[in-house]
């Protein structure tokens, strides 16, 4: 409960930040989209957002954490599409999140404040957030595609059912889980599941993302197989505001 208090002082003392990791197009290294990861910087200690978000998430402070990350997020998005930069953003939901009474509202607004188009935007989720209000959950989500924004089913192929979930949902980006692209070159079952999840997703007419490629091979068998976007630590590792425009500035591509 003491990190209750702190957190609830955190977001006053606006200690949290944004930290944006480039998804990038295989074939030429452009990127597409940004993925927005909240980062919270305890006086001068790093607390790692798998140490605070469930406690945010316990405690319902996720729901103005989130919204602030929203806003932000789409409000440094548009600057950068301003100058004529034509990245998406990428954000990860959370299902107290979800249900919050304003959801939709909230991000409708988010999207008219900075002018950012509904199709800029894809929000991640999970197959764990449907256990629990599964019909309002979907719901919510398909109303917020229905006015153009994104959907992604985040860490794909570790939930407990994510094909059934393809069925539920109406999906426009799987995003597989880097325990699949970890084993690329180096486990058969894991290269042959990732080829398999690869294959799938674009026979659904899905765009497919990898995640957590961190090595030159699995960068190359991914290409092979035909997955067009990419993320992880080779490509380009989570980076401040300021890196994002440096980046722009010097080629566009990473
Ligand atoms: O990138 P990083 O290792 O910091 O992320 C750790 C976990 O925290 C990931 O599961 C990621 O999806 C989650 N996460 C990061 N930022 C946010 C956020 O803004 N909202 C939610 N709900 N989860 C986030
Ligand atoms: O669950 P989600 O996919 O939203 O998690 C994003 C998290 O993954 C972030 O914390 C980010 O820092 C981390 N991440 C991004 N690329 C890599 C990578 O190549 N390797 C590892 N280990 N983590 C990564
Ligand atoms: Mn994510
Ligand atoms: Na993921």
């Amino acid at each position: 409960l003491e990190l209750a208090a702190d957190l609830q002082r955190a977001l006053i003392e606006q200690q949290f930040a944004i930290e944006y990791q480039p998804v990038v197009d295989l074939a030429t290294s452009r990127v597409t989209a940004v993925e927005a990861l909240v980062r919270w910087w305890r006086g001068s200690v790093f607390v790692p957002p798998e140490q605070f978000l469930g406690a945010a998430e316990d405690t319902g402070l996720i729901v103005p954490l989130s919204e602030w990350i929203l806003r932000e997020a789409c409000r440094e998005v548009a600057a950068w599409r301003a100058s004529s930069w034509d990245i998406g953003l990428s954000l990860n939901l959370s299902a107290r999140q979800i249900m919050a009474p304003r959801f939709v509202e909230t991000v409708e607004e988010a999207l008219t404040e900075s002018g950012l188009p509904a199709s800029v935007l894809t929000l991640e989720v999970i197959e764990e957030m449907l256990v629990e209000d599964a019909e309002e959950t979907i719901k919510r989500l398909s109303e917020l595609r229905a006015l153009g924004v994104r959907l992604a089913i985040d860490d794909f192929g570790t939930g407990y059912a994510s094909l059934a979930f393809l069925r539920q949902l109406p999906v426009d980006m799987i995003k597989i889980d880097p325990s699949f692209v970890s084993g690329l070159g180096k486990d058969d079952t894991l290269t042959l599941l990732t080829r398999t999840i690869v294959r799938l997703g674009h026979d659904l007419g899905l765009i497919v993302v990898a995640e957590g490629i961190e090595r030159p091979e699995q960068l190359e068998l991914l290409k092979q197989m035909g997955c067009t976007r990419g993320q992880g630590f080779l490509v380009a590792r989570p980076m401040a505001a300021r890196g994002v425009d440096s980046l722009m500035r010097t080629s566009l591509t990473v």
